[in-house]
C-alpha cells in the first residue's frame, strides 16, 4: 500500500517551504538527555556534547579511517566516495560493518539511547559514514536538509531520525566544520528538480539536487538569526535533526576536519519507495534492514 506522501519535492518552481508537520523530539523521559538539553535540541534542531568519547578511542577511530583508506580491496567500492575532479577519499559509507571499532561506537548506548529518546522508539542504524575532509583537499559540502534526501530517495516517511557526528580530528571555525541554520529544522524546504538514476554517484561529490534555493536559504537563516558553527575537539559530538538545514565550506587549512556520522532512524518510520527517485538507493547508503539496537 503506498504511503502517503507527506512532503512533496523535487517538484517544479515556485518552491512553497511549509512546516514541519512531525514532532522534534518525541519523549522527554527514558533516556539520557536532560529537559534543558531536549528543549535547545527542540529549538535549535542540534546539541553539542563534549568528550563524548576519550581520546584513546577517538585516536583507534583515527587509525581505523586511515586503514579503510588505504585498503587495497575496499578501493574499488561504491562504499568509497573520491572528491570531485581527484581522487582522494572525501568519504566513506557503512563504516559501520567495515570496522568492528566504529560497529561498536554506533551500538554504544551512550548514543542509542539519546537517539531512541529523541525518537521515541526503538531505534536502528540508517546509514554510517566518515566524511574525512583532508587538509587543503576537503570539498564541502552544499546546503541541504537530510531528510530532503532521504525522503525523496530512500522513502524515509516522516523526519523521526537524528544524526549524531563524532569529531576525530579538532573541528575549527576554519576548517570546513559543520555549519547549521538554528530552527530550520522546524521548516520543511521542497526543492526543484528531478532525481537522475544513481544520483547518489554524483550528489556524494558534489550535489546539485536537492540543494534549496537561495531566497529559502536566506529566509531560514533571517529566521533562526544566523548560522551556527559547530565546533569541538576530538570526541566531542554533535546531535542534529534529519530535517536541520545543514552544509560546510572547503577546508583551506592545513588541519583535516574528520567526522564520524552514524544516522539513527525510528523503528516507525521504516522506509518504503522512494518519494521522487527513479529507484531505492543501496543497502550501505540507506538500510532497509530494521534490525533495532538493543
Ligand atoms: O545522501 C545522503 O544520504 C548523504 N548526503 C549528504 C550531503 N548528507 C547526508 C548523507 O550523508
Ligand atoms: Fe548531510
Amino acid at each position: 500500500m503506498a504511503v502517503a506522501d507527506r512532503y512533496p519535492t523535487r517538484t517544479g518552481p515556485p518552491v512553497r517551504a511549509f512546516p514541519r508537520r512531525d514532532p522534534v523530539v518525541y519523549s522527554m523521559e527514558g533516556g539520557p538527555l536532560r529537559p534543558d538539553e531536549l528543549r535547545r535540541f527542540q529549538h535549535d534542531g542540534f546539541l553539542v556534547q563534549q568528550q563524548l568519547l576519550d581520546d584513546a578511542t577517538v585516536d583507534a577511530l583515527r587509525h581505523e579511517v586511515e586503514r579503510l583508506v588505504g585498503d587495497p580491496e575496499l578501493a574499488c567500492s561504491d562504499r568509497v566516495i573520491r572528491e570531485p575532479g581527484g581522487d582522494v577519499v572525501r568519504s566513506l559509507f557503512e563504516v559501520h560493518r567495515l570496522s568492528a571499532l566504529m560497529g561498536q561506537v554506533v551500538t554504544d548506548k551512550r548514543l542509542v539511547d539519546a537517539a531512541s529518546q529523541l525518537l521515541g522508539s526503538a531505534v536502528y542504524v540508517h546509514q554510517s559514514r566518515v566524511n574525512r575532509k583532508p587538509g587543503f583537499i576537503g570539498q564541502g559540502f552544499a546546503w541541504h536538509s537530510d531528510f530532503e534526501t532521504w525522503h525523496a530517495e530512500d522513502g524515509m516517511p516522516a523526519p523521526r531520525a537524528v544524526s549524531i557526528a563524532i569529531a576525530l580530528t579538532p573541528n575549527y571555525v576554519h576548517n570546513g566544520s559543520l555549519m547549521i541554520i538554528p530552527g530550520s529544522h522546524r521548516t520543511f524546504v521542497p526543492t526543484v528538480g528531478t532525481t537522475p538514476p544513481d544520483h547518489y554517484r554524483s550528489s556524494l561529490r558534489s550535489q546539485e539536487v536537492g540543494v534549496p534555493d537561495d531566497a529559502s536559504l536566506a529566509a531560514l537563516v533571517k529566521d533562526g538569526g544566523g548560522v551556527a558553527v559547530v565546533t569541538g575537539e576530538p570526541g566531542s559530538a554533535v546531535l542534529f535533526d534529519s530535517n536541520a538545514m545543514h552544509g560546510s565550506s572547503n577546508n583551506i587549512t592545513p588541519y583535516s576536519r574528520t567526522n564520524l556520522f552514524v544516522v539513527y532512524n525510528s523503528v516507525a518510520n521504516a522506509l518504503t519507495d522512494p518519494f521522487a527517485a527513479p529507484a531505492p538507493r543501496p543497502e550501505f547508503v540507506a538500510s532497509r534492514t530494521v534490525a533495532p539496537i538493543s
